[in-house]
């Protein structure tokens, strides 16, 4: 008999949607693309519908696009473990599941599947084993990443295919876009905005109005649209709320589901994203992007920040466009001042969208995350 492989994916919401971005993406990948049954562990359905509004959040235990999503609670009834173990982001799994994993006689494989970062040090303690101090089990540490040394980006098998069919598809852009709420009006510059509500928002908005190309801003509803409704004086923004200043329209729109969020991406021309889940999908979309990466209190993120600009803009490979990026980025991140580093980022727009299409090409020709860690699963030795 044949019997599919079963895999549980362990993750907690933390203040952001960034985790269960990446573990749903993750779960609906292995069950679709690998056969295999997949149980996702979640500790808030509630924030976790915010990206799956088809989810019901007061239900313990139901199937949503082939997988199985299980409410977290504490504590943790009993519960034969899968033969794959995904601990997401060290998000501890229950002791008494750590149990029965060791008490199998065939050991589950348990992987703990790390943040994403392009710093060099990643590829040197991808796929490391730990022995658990006292049981017979042995966790791996699994870094995403941007090359073959390490375990690459979650890119579904028909991400880039969708993609091109609908950017070199006019009137599905304006179909979407009406689906919104929203008409861009034809040469303006379309931006998305996701962010911080710690964004220097202010003077990049008033660095917008000055613009002497028009530029179209969709807002995805966030506690971002507080700190934007207070830098240019307005009432709340929800979806719906147009502002206009100078040569910026502002329009708030709904938090997406998160297949709506991916077409947002490919439908502009400029994206603001930040984490890690939002900050992939913007390099899968092939258009500029602008990176808001999650601060970390001891200061760790601004080496992670720099180790991608690296990365993402190699010396003869990026010829125009490197340093005009460079310097809206690191002011984005607090390190100078957007107004300033704009103007010349916009000027740089033709060459970094070239360079987006190579960057996600060339990203695209490894393997996903996804392939990777079921081959890894079958022989983590
Ligand atoms: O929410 P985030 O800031 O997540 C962060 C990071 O992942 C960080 O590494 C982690 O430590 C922290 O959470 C706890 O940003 P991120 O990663 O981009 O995740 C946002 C998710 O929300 C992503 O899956 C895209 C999705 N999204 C929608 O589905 N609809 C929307 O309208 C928007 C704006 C986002």
């Amino acid at each position: 008999m044949n019997t599919r492989q079963r895999w549980d994916i362990f993750c907690t919401v933390v203040d952001n949607y960034g985790d269960i971005g990446v573990c749903w993406r993750l779960a609906r990948q292995l069950a679709a693309e690998h056969g295999l049954t997949v149980r996702l562990w979640v500790d808030d359905l509630e924030g976790f519908a915010k990206l799956a509004p088809q989810l019901d959040p007061q239900q313990d235990q139901q199937q949503l696009k082939h997988v199985e999503i299980w409410r977290w609670r504490t504590p943790f009834a009993e519960t034969a473990p899968a033969e794959v173990v995904i601990e997401a982001f060290a998000c501890h799994l229950p002791e008494t599941y750590i149990a029965t994993m060791a008490a199998q006689a065939t050991k589950p494989v348990w992987i703990n599947l790390e943040y994403l970062s392009a710093e060099d040090w990643v590829e040197d303690h991808h796929s490391l084993a730990s022995p658990h101090p006292r049981l017979p089990l042995t966790k791996y540490f699994y870094f995403p990443g941007f090359s073959l040394k390490t375990g690459g980006l979650i890119r579904e098998a028909g991400l880039i295919t969708a993609r091109d069919a609908f950017q070199n598809n006019p009137s599905a852009h304006t179909e979407w876009w009406r689906g919104l709420g929203a008409d861009p009006a034809p040469n303006t510059l379309k931006v998305s905005l996701f962010a911080y509500p710690t964004a220097p928002v202010a003077p990049l908005l008033q660095a917008w109005s000055r613009s002497t190309t028009p530029i179209f801003c969709a807002l995805p509803e966030t506690p971002l649209s507080a700190a934007i409704a207070q830098a240019l004086n307005a009432d709340p923004i929800r979806a719906g709320t147009r502002i206009v200043r100078g040569n910026l329209t502002l329009a708030g729109i709904p938090f997406l589901a998160q297949e709506a969020y991916d077409r947002l991406l490919w439908a502009c021309d400029l994206n603001f994203v930040r984490g890690e889940d939002s900050f992939v999908r913007a390099q899968w979309a092939a258009k500029p992007l602008v990176w808001q990466i999650y601060p970390q209190h001891d200061a760790a993120h601004e080496a992670k920040l720099e180790a991608f600009i690296t990365r993402y803009t190699p010396e003869g490979r990026l010829r125009a466009g490197a340093d005009e990026l460079t310097g809206l980025w690191r002011a984005w991140n607090g390190r100078g001042d957007p107004a300033d580093a704009w103007p010349a980022f916009a000027a740089a727009l033709p060459d970094l969208t070239t360079h987006a299409r190579h960057w996600a090409v060339a990203q695209s020709r490894l393997p996903d995350l996804a392939a990777n860690l079921v081959k890894f699963s079958q022989n983590p030795l």
